[in-house]
């Protein structure tokens, strides 16, 4: 673990609960789509958890982010709820959508989250946009647009950093490179380096190990400075690894990646074990009480998931609710047809 930056045992101790916050929340969305509690689908983001938390330690509430399909650990890393986080998976009412969005679109404006997109690159243009009304609106808020390796191959991203650079936009593109876009591996499909592509633009890149919270909240914390001294944009690639398959129900992934390369992920690089080992080493916390946070995290967890089990559905009504900007927009749009 790589220690530059001064943070106080409240700073540590946060980082880790939300790390073990998202590694439960992942436990238990896994078992509701196994168990078939779960509509839709699913990608889990167990092992990437540093690159979240590093990332949005960084940040205020006013900041903003954008998401992706794999976005349940950005959601809890920027201060989301369990019981409407577990609701809009399973379709309820108090979900952050209200139920409409699931998994692969949860916002959460009252902390600055935009919102997840399932289009693979979407949230680039939604969190570039941001910026651009920040810097307009002379805001001083900073956004970070979360996307895979595999996002770097589309085109919108070009078009993105171009403005963003020509403009000096305060946000930062951070690339969670897990190695796989589905089934695919990133050295298959891309060519070059990705920092090499952002600089190209002018663009300051940096590579970090996206298993190291404290490496990555420390670059993060200097880049978000920066950016609201007007010196953005940045790129950062974080190295990192998905745990699951692409999606939960994918079970071929024995031919795709071997299981010695998993093992080695999953032990030696967890960016869990590692920081609770490395805040047993320096003494601020007992291993006893890594047990206790986890158990407690573990229950808290479980209490949501029952919660929403029991929550209710949205009422049959709501069915055209939100789903437009408004109803004399939905029926402009629709031509004035509705019946
Ligand atoms: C525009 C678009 N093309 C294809 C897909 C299908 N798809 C969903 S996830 C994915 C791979 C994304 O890989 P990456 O960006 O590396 O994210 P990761 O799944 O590794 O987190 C693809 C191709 C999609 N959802 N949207
Ligand atoms: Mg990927």
């Amino acid at each position: 673990m790589s220690d530059t930056r001064t943070h106080n045992t409240e700073d540590y101790l946060r980082m880790y609960k939300q790390m073990v916050r998202i590694r439960a929340f992942e436990d238990n969305a896994n078992q509701l789509y196994l168990s078939a509690k779960m509509p839709g689908l699913t990608h889990m983001y167990s092992g990437q958890e540093a690159v979240a938390v590093g990332i949005c330690e960084a940040l205020t509430d006013e900041d903003r982010i954008t998401s992706t399909h794999r976005g349940h650990g950005h959601c809890v890393a920027k201060g989301a709820e369990f019981k409407a986080m577990f609701c809009e998976l399973l379709g309820k009412a108090e979900g952050y959508c209200r139920g409409k969005g699931g998994s692969m679109h949860i916002a959460d404006q009252s902390h600055g989250n935009l919102g997840a997109n399932a289009i693979v690159g979407g949230s680039m243009g939604i969190a570039t946009g941001a910026a651009l009304s920040a810097k307009h609106l002379g805001q001083d808020f900073v956004t970070v647009c979360f996307f895979g390796d595999g996002a770097t191959a589309q085109g919108l991203w070009y078009e993105v950093m171009n403005m963003a650079a020509l403009w000096k936009l305060p946000v930062i593109y951070a690339c969670e490179n897990n190695g796989y876009s589905e089934y695919t591996k990133t050295e298959e499909i891309a060519a070059g380096s990705l920092t090499a592509r952002a600089e190209a633009f002018g663009i300051e890149a940096f590579e970090v190990d996206g298993q190291d919270v404290l490496a990555v909240n420390d670059l993060t914390t200097q880049l978000v400075e920066r950016c609201r001294k007007g010196e953005g944009p940045f790129f950062i690639e974080l190295k990192t690894y998905r745990y699951h398959g692409h999606h939960v129900g994918d079970i071929n992934r024995d031919y795709y990646r071997s299981k010695d390369e998993e093992a080695e992920w999953k032990t030696v690089r967890d960016p869990i074990t590692n920081f609770g080992k490395w805040l047993e080493d320096e003494k601020i916390l007992s291993a006893d009480e890594l047990v206790a946070i986890n158990n407690e995290i573990k229950a808290e967890a479980e209490a949501a998931v029952e919660y929403a089990l029991n929550a209710p559905y949205p009422d049959t009504s709501e069915v055209d609710m939100h789903v437009f900007a408004g109803v004399d927009h939905a029926l402009d749009y629709l031509g004035g047809a509705r019946g």
